[in-house]
């Protein structure tokens, strides 16, 4: 088992995330886009040549926890995904995930979006 799916395992639901500290600007990090619904930043432990997370300033812990109300909010998650995307020249493609709970191995209870490319992606994923 990867080190990212035990620590997945061992990760709380609720409560402040490393993501609401980047966000306020507790701990530092260096945002590659940002505007008034969310941020975006590359990954720490990068899964493949290209990986980025695109993140709601608002705290909506996971996919599944998510309102109605979040619709507009969700797509332009991944507008965003799509146009840094494309500013980063991935015309061949890319992957977007987003891990949900202990079995989808969420780390961080901060919905996110993640963007990998670089590499050729597999399927079925792991
Ligand atoms: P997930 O397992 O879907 O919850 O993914 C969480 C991702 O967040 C994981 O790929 C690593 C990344 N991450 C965790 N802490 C930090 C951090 O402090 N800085 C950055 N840039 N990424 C982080």
């Amino acid at each position: 088992m990867s080190d990212e799916v035990i620590r997945a395992q061992n990760a709380q639901a609720g409560g402040d995330t490393i993501f609401g500290k980047m966000l306020r600007n507790e701990i530092s990090c260096k945002f590659i886009y940002e505007d008034n619904q969310c941020v975006a930043f590359d990954d720490i432990n990068p899964q493949a040549p290209v990986h980025f997370l695109v993140i709601p300033r608002k705290p909506i812990p996971q996919l599944s926890k998510a309102e109605d109300g979040d619709a507009s909010l969700l797509g332009h998650l991944l507008i965003v995904a799509k146009n840094i995307a494309a500013q980063r020249g991935l015309d061949d493609g890319f992957r977007i995930v987003i891990n949900d709970g202990p079995i989808g191995a969420q780390s961080v209870y901060h919905t996110h979006v993640h963007v990998l490319s670089g590499r050729q992606m597999r399927w079925p994923p792991g």
